[in-house]
């Protein structure tokens, strides 16, 4: 259920490893563009592993779910306003499924979600269907282990893989499986101890949950210290490149990397899954919320000062994706810093971006704002602004950069860096 950037990997890997596999998306553009052997997003090897899994007829695309022994939900779970969870997508998902459950069908939430959304799909599914019985949590911790024939077993499985090596990290990551029941989760265990080389650990529903959120939290207070240190090096006149590379020698010091913000759809958002659980004690995380939703707004800011030094600033923006290399610009804080740029009129913008052919709409409506080639991008700019660290930006002839100002969020031309 699904055919993301989760989804759509999984659905073709299973389909590649022998199963039979229906991907079930909303959107009939999508449908369409996988029946035919072709994919909608950007991923490394995705094309040909889609392409085999459709020629061989193991892998189809519906708009509607069919009956299955095993039901994945992989649909996004954003935010609405206030930073509250929206499970909209979800509880669609499983009132599609409904219809098609049979006695012993394992349901498996693959979504980013927040503490007891896998109970919530039992108490769903519930009253669709009477006929069928639904794992519960026993308060106590204690459980009857059901004799039912009708029974449905339930488990959260958070996926874990990092774009631009999804397919990889299918495979090798380790994963954690959750069960609402005990038996759920062994049953939920031995289907992805069948296609994952990494160990499958099993745990309950809820702790599964916290824990994908945990993971990301800790990479966003992380980025977040790596932010805010940026911020204070520019006040104090420190290289914040060089100052981490040298705390970095600590054998126990590894902060990560300063950017123009956190973007993407999971670091920027599942956060907020846990402060909404727990407003009172997740304090440290909330922080970091801010100090990375902060950060674009102090680029925007640096860039405007040093705009101030021309009459029409020619201003060339590298990378719009919410990270390097991805075609992905969810939430991304380059999109958003040249967005503002664009309305506030600082100048003319150039935006130099290797994923795109033609600008998004959203900055297409601004009359000077254009795409252009890196090198045309960098020859006409007084002000170069590095947003994503695309590895085209890399190489970059440092001749070419000698009487610009450069405002590089990321770090990329520095001599010293360290690969991380
Ligand atoms: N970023 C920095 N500095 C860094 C690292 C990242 O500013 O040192 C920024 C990136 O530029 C980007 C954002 O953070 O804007 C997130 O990028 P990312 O590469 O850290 O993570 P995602 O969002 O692509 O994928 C994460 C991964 N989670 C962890 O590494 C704990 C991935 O394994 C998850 O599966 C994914 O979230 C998800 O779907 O939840």
């Amino acid at each position: 259920m699904g055919l993301g950037y989760i989804g759509l990997p999984t659905a073709s890997l299973l389909a590649t490893r022998g199963s039979d596999v229906v991907g079930v998306d909303v959107r009939p553009e999508i449908v369409e563009t996988i029946n035919r052997g072709n994919i909608h997003i950007h991923e490394p090897d995705l094309d040909v592993l889609v392409k085999s899994a459709v020629i061989s007829g193991k892998l189809k695309a519906a708009l509607k779910p069919e009956a299955a022994d095993v039901f994945i939900i992989a649909v996004p779970t954003p935010f609405k306003e206030n930073h509250l969870p929206d499970l909209s997508f979800v509880e669609q998902a499983t009132q599609s499924i409904a219809p098609y459950l049979k006695p012993g069908n394992l349901v498996i939430l693959e979504s980013t979600s927040p503490v007891g959304t896998t109970e919530k799909i039992a108490d769903w599914l519930r009253p669709l269907r009477k006929d069928l019985e639904f794992p519960r949590r026993s308060e106590a911790g204690i459980e009857t282990p059901s004799s039912s024939a009708a029974r449905i077993y339930l488990a959260h499985c958070p996926e874990r893989v990092l774009p631009g090596r999804i397919l990889k990290e299918l495979i090798d990551n380790d994963r954690i499986v959750g069960g609402v029941d005990h038996e759920s989760s062994e049953v939920a265990g031995n289907f992805y101890r069948k296609f994952v080389s990494g160990h499958v650990y099993q745990t309950n529903a809820r702790t599964a949950e916290l824990a994908k959120l945990s993971e990301n939290s800790f990479r966003d207070v992380n980025i977040a210290f790596a932010n805010e240190l940026s911020m204070i090096c520019e006040e104090l006149k420190i290289d914040v490149w060089e100052l981490i590379d040298l705390a970095n020698c600590h054998p126990r010091v590894s902060i990560l990397d300063p950017g123009p913000g956190v973007g993407g759809h999971c670091i920027a958002v599942d956060p907020w899954f846990i402060v909404s659980s727990a407003p009172k004690l997740a304090r440290l995380i909330a922080g970091a919320r801010h100090v990375n939703e902060e950060k674009p707004e102090h680029v925007i800011s640096r860039v405007k000062d040093l705009a101030k030094r021309f009459r029409t600033p020619n201003i060339c923006c590298l990378g719009l994706s919410f990270k390097a290399d991805v075609d992905d610009f969810r939430e991304s804080p380059a999109l958003r810093i040249v967005e503002r740029l664009a309305a506030e009129k600082v100048g003319r913008l150039t935006v130099v971006e290797p994923h795109l052919k033609e600008l998004p709409p959203s900055l297409a409506k601004f009359s000077d704002v254009s795409l252009k080639p890196l090198a045309q991008g960098i020859s006409e700019s007084d002000i170069l602004l590095v947003l994503v660290n695309h590895r085209e930006f890399l190489h970059v002839e440092r001749a070419a950069l000698t009487d610009k100002i450069i405002i590089d969020t990321r770090g990329m031309w520095r001599e010293r860096r360290r690969n991380r």
